[in-house]
């Protein structure tokens, strides 16, 4: 196990992300508010913003600055929020409670809901477009980057896994297609973010490589988690109802493959997720404590 107090680490970049979030986002008072304010609340609302915390300390691990990965994993985050505000809706999973408060559209209404997701999207590609300086664009990092978050939120990523997840409700699915299922809807989107640490530190294509697998098994190991927490954990400590995805009708790796065999998956992810970061030594060691911080979540 690394021996990091990831919780502090956590904490402390969740301040910046926050802040930067914070600055990107429009003010309440632009014209015309309601749709201002609906996008601040799906977003400064105490996620524990781990994807754009993610990029971060893949980019540190290289050697990479902060600065430089910052807005990228605020966009990464902004689109994270819009994919959650979607799937609240009452023609998707139609939940009433996300990080611990009402959804978006149950505070402002539906129209609203879908207008600030769409928002914080486009806010997402602007935020990046407008990051670029004179050596990213030279150097083509950037439109990069803005490929990967690309591919990462829609055709090849989230959309369609979310699309096949609706499709699959209800329905008796493959263990093959419920790898489909989480690959697309949720590791996507994580994998990109150690992609995009990766890119704007300009990782070796070995070395990006070997993250890319990393952030392949994690993102498994995260949705899995999140399967076996919507059995065993509460709506307290998760902000959300707890239970969903069977009531739903939804495939789940406990259900599909037993409550025993998902928890060895775990174990078994995270001794992948370690071998895929051997090469980079005790670099790594925040690499590491993130996947034990996934593996041992409660929330
Ligand atoms: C609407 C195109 C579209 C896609 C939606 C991500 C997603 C696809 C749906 C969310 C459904 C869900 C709850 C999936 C489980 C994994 C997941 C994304 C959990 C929420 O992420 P956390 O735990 O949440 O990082 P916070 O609130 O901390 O950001």
């Amino acid at each position: 196990m690394a021996e990091i107090n990831i919780k502090k680490y956590f904490e402390k970049k969740a301040v910046l992300v926050n802040k930067a979030l914070d600055n990107y986002l429009p003010s309440e008072k632009d014209y015309p508010p309601v749709i201002h304010t609906a996008l601040r609340y799906s977003v400064l609302n105490g996620g524990k913003r781990f994807r754009p915390i993610l990029a971060i300390a893949t980019a540190e691990m290289l050697g990479g600055s902060v600065k430089d990965v910052l807005p990228c994993a605020c966009a990464i985050e902004l689109i994270h929020c819009y994919s959650l505000v979607h799937d609240d809706l009452p023609c998707m999973d139609n939940d009433d409670f996300r990080r611990g408060r009402p959804t978006t559209h149950r505070q402002f209404g539906e129209p609203t809901a879908i207008l600030a997701g769409n928002a914080l999207v486009t806010v997402a590609f602007e935020i990046m477009c407008n990051s670029s300086s004179k050596t990213s664009r030279q150097n083509g990092r950037l439109h990069k980057v803005m490929v990967e978050i690309g591919i990462a939120a829609g055709m090849q990523g989230m959309v369609v896994g979310q699309a096949a997840d609706l499709e699959s409700e209800n329905k008796n699915i493959s263990k093959e297609m419920l790898a489909y299922i989480h690959a697309h809807k949720t590791g996507a989107l994580i994998m990109s973010s150690v992609r995009v640490g990766a890119l704007v530190s300009h990782a070796t294509p070995n070395q990006l490589k070997r993250l890319t697998d990393y952030g392949k098994k994690l993102g498994l190991l995260f949705q899995i988690t999140d399967d076996i927490l919507d059995i065993e954990s509460t709506q307290e400590k998760r902000g959300k109802k707890i239970g969903g995805d069977i009531e739903r009708g939804k495939a789940t790796y406990p259900k599909l493959h037993g409550m025993k065999k998902a928890k060895q998956l775990v174990t078994d992810l995270v001794k992948g997720c370690y071998k895929d970061l051997k090469p980079f030594g005790k670099k790594a060691d925040t690499l590491k404590a993130i996947v034990d911080y996934i593996a041992q979540r409660r929330a």
